[in-house]
């Protein structure tokens, strides 16, 4: 199979789904580029406030009839989604890896998650009930109801898991929705827009596809707008947290991670744990918010384990990213490459280089933003160490003693997730009872179970997704009390 032959076919312009229809109140387009090679992919029309305000009508509008609607037809209608998906993966990831740069050996899974989240709210929309007590003379009810229309905003990492994450639960919930993709990755949403428009009641899903401070403010600002979900950068989730403050609506955010990937010295397979270890500072080219970027060593086994590291990230191929022998593609702009560079030079002020550290030339790739894996010895207060890179640059901290360790592990603003590698059952429990993080994974790393709570302590954010727990942060909860007569004067 030749890299050209996994390039798949696009139209030459993708519009708004704006109540059912695909048209846009803005003439200004921006360019989808491929983050390797910079060719142009396709045009999108940069949506702007009179797009979300139409938008936001239809999705008002739609809202009665598609909140009166049964779980079960909401729920039929989200697995045909996870059908066309499924059908569709290969080229949807094949779009994502040239949009976003990350290779077409990862890209899949994304799609594959996907499906599992819509698949996984369709059957939760059917159980999610309230309750009903019999009280004397009468019943209390506890009835759930949808909030009425969420504005969702993502980023570009992960635009397929992104927009499911989204759209799975606020839908299954009987919501309608306005959601903006990120300006870096918004291809693979608005191919699924074709399919969106085709199932669901015009004005249910409208997709306004934009930058940030145009069609991402004027959502998060909308006065008829009754729920904010977001995910990005902390400093843009303060700004949707401020702007839901104002309008007292509620807002879920998802805005990060610096999580702790510890090793304890009883390990028994050093290598699988470095390959682990590996894995999770470079998964996704380190631009996940899930990465384990700070590598606590136990200092009975750091030195070995050091240079065994180094050896991992050196055999970390980098390359074109529709290459299905690269496991490394490049990051999704320069202002990303510039901003991991930029912290690849204070590590190197005030740490350590172990191994790679520089920009990576890809033959046929000239545009992108290929980073070497890189590996840096440091202290948890460094700046490497403390500030969300989002590029495949991993900190490693020599560690002694337990509640320092665990202390350090908590000193960070952020609180997504952790890695323990331990044959200690209690090691790995009390540790992640202690540390400050909402997932934690043992002996393994980013294994994203479908139900399991996926959300953040601290910085990380607010409210919890891929979860029948999230379901309650799109709906609200009624109190009916019910008596069967008038009492008596
Ligand atoms: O994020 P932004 P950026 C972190 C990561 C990364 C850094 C910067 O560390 O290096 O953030 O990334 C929209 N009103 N994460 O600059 O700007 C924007 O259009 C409303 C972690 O790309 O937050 C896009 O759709 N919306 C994160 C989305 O916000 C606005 C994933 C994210 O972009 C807006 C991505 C505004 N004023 C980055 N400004 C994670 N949690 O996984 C921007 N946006």
């Amino acid at each position: 199979m030749t890299v050209e032959s996994l390039e798949p076919a696009l139209a030459s312009h993708y519009e708004p789904l704006i109540d059912g229809e695909f048209r846009s109140f803005s003439a200004e387009t921006f360019p989808a580029v491929d983050a390797a090679t910079g060719a142009q992919l396709a045009t999108i029309t940069r949506g702007g406030a009179a797009d979300v305000d139409a938008a936001v009508a239809a999705a008002r509008a739609a809202f009665p009839k598609w909140a009166a609607t049964r779980p079960e037809e909401r729920s039929l209608l989200l697995h045909r989604l996870a059908d066309w998906i499924e059908a569709n993966a290969e080229r949807l990831a094949a779009i994502d890896t040239m949009d976003i740069g990350r290779t077409i050996f990862e890209t899949p899974l994304d799609h594959r998650i996907a499906v599992g989240q819509y698949r996984f709210f369709a059957s939760a929309a059917v159980t999610h009930d309230g309750w009903n007590h019999p009280v004397t003379g009468g019943w209390a009810i506890a009835k759930r109801e949808p909030i009425g229309v969420v504005g969702q905003i993502i980023p570009w990492n992960v635009p397929a898991i992104m927009t499911a994450f989204k759209l799975a639960p606020a839908l299954a919930a009987g919501n309608t929705v306005v959601l903006k993709p990120d300006e870096n990755a918004s291809l693979s949403t608005l191919e699924l827009c074709a399919k969106l428009a085709e199932l669901f009641p015009p004005g249910v899903v409208n997709v306004v596809p934009g930058f940030g401070d145009e069609a991402g403010a004027a959502l998060t600002a909308h006065p008829d707008v009754d729920k904010l979900a977001f995910t990005g950068s902390a400093e843009v989730g303060r700004l949707v947290a401020h702007a839901g403050a104002e309008r007292l609506v509620p807002v879920s955010l998802e805005l990060g991670g610096k999580s702790p990937n510890i090793v304890f010295p009883d390990i028994e397979d050093l290598d699988r744990v470095i390959d682990n270890a590996t894995f999770a500072a470079t998964y996704c080219n380190g631009q996940s918010c899930l990465a384990g970027t700070r590598l606590f060593v136990h200092d009975d086994l750091y030195d070995d384990f050091l240079g065994k590291l180094r050896a991992s990230f050196e055999g970390v191929r980098v390359g074109a990213p529709l290459d299905p022998a690269t496991r490394l593609g490049c990051l999704v702009s320069e202002k990303q490459g510039r901003r991991v560079l930029d912290y690849i030079a204070s590590g190197r002020a005030d740490s350590s280089l172990v191994t790679g550290g520089g920009r990576a030339a890809v033959a046929g790739s000239e545009h992108g933003w290929f980073i070497e894996p890189t590996v840096f010895e440091t202290e948890n207060s460094s700046r490497i160490a403390q500030e969300e890179i989002f590029g495949p640059v991993l900190s490693v901290i020599r560690w002694k003693d337990y509640d320092a360790l665990i202390d350090q592990a908590n000193d960070v603003e952020y609180g997504l997730a952790a890695g323990v590698y331990t044959t200690n059952l209690k090691n790995a429990m009390r540790t992640a009872d202690r540390l400050h993080a909402g997932s934690v994974w043992v002996n393994q790393y980013f294994n994203l179970v479908d139900g399991s709570p996926f959300g953040g302590y601290k910085g990380s954010g607010l409210g919890r997704e891929y979860c029948k727990e999230t379901l309650d942060m799109y709906t609200q909860l009624k109190s009916i009390v019910l008596a069967e007569e008038l009492p008596p004067p």
